[in-house]
């Protein structure tokens, strides 16, 4: 049991929780709001007994190996835990917790929306009015590609897998998804899935490819030019997951070239810097990370931030903990 426990956060959080933040912990809140620099970092692990960051904040070796002895555990502030080096932590101890389920809806429905946004061209038909250009209908102008019918391939059929398939169901689209383990067959009937072992075999069938796994050292640059290479010409990709599950490079290369018809991206390898030629790409829709951005969702994450580190300064197994071996 820890009394009165120092709890460091890292960003400014939803009010709401800060106020409760207060109320349970000796918290350190972060104002102004704004990514913590490596300096602050090492700082913050060196007084903190938790540390609660998010998706901007590298926790990686050097930080917490250079933490005190107090700092027990670190309770990120979103589901993907790429962004802290899980070993290392492991090493010194240290439990790390993250936020399932509460964003799964979220990110899945700002999925559906790129899905349907860039085959139907949805970014250039605002452009071309609010930039005055719109010379009115013709039976030619802005045309998309249809939805219903197509084929979608899910990468990754975890939780927000399965919730983009669900929506996808009702827009016509016919599922595939390709995973690590696959769906018990009840599960893959409910969502008339169709499980395809090979990766490269699937991305050479679909028209549009959702990228949904984790990042995990066994799927960086998963889409490497050699698998893009394999998509149809005529295909599209969306990623709301991470950046790093595909060589960006490569992808603005390819879409450049009009090997692949287009892409929606919402989460970049080097985060915020985006690779000069996607900017540049009219079949591109570009979103600033954030499929999981409702109000609701920061809330929800929040307090199962504050439940993982009550339950854990109580002495009691936090509910979200994340084990380094189970997400390789
Ligand atoms: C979050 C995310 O907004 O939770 C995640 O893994 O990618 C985002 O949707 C972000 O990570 C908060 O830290």
């Amino acid at each position: 049991m820890l009394k009165d426990p120092r709890v460091v956060v890292t960003r400014q959080l939803p009010e709401r929780i800060e106020a409760r933040m207060k109320e349970l912990f000796h918290a350190e809140l972060r104002d102004p709001d704004g990514p913590m620099s490596k300096s602050e970092l090492l700082a913050a692990v060196v007084k903190a007994d938790v540390l609660v960051p998010t998706v901007t904040d590298r926790i990686d070796a050097e930080v917490l190996e250079h933490a005190g002895d107090q700092l027990k555990l670190v309770a990120n502030f979103g589901v993907g835990v790429d962004n802290i080096d899980l070993e290392a932590a492991q090493r010194r101890g240290i439990v790390v917790t993250n936020t399932p389920g509460v964003l799964t809806e979220d990110t899945a429905d700002m999925t559906m929306a790129m899905i349907l946004a860039v085959p139907r061209r949805v970014v250039e038909g605002e452009r071309l009015v609010s930039s005055n250009q719109w010379e009115g209908w013709g039976p030619n102008t802005m045309l998309g590609h249809r939805i219903w019918g197509k084929r979608l391939g899910i990468i990754g059929m975890g939780q927000i897998g399965t919730a983009v398939a669900r929506r996808a169901q009702g827009f016509g689209l016919s599922i595939h998804y390709h995973n690590r383990n696959r769906l018990p067959i009840s599960a893959e009937e409910e969502l008339a899935a169709t499980y395809w072992e090979s990766l490269d075999q699937m991305l050479a069938h679909m028209d549009i490819i959702s990228v949904n796994c984790p990042r995990t050292p066994a799927t960086y640059h998963l889409l490497s030019t050699g698998r893009l290479s394999l998509m149809k010409p005529d295909a599209y990709l969306v990623n709301t997951s991470r950046g790093e599950v595909v060589d960006e490079a490569a992808l603005a290369a390819m879409l450049k070239q009009r090997k692949l018809a287009g892409a929606a991206l919402d989460v970049f390898e080097h985060e915020p810097a985006i690779n000069k030629q996607l900017k540049e790409l009219s079949n591109v829709l570009l979103l600033p990370h954030m499929g999981s951005a409702t109000i609701e969702g920061r809330v929800d994450m929040g307090e199962k931030v504050l439940i993982n580190i009550r339950t854990f300064v109580d002495g009691h197994r936090p509910p979200d903990r994340v084990i380094a071996k189970l997400i390789e």
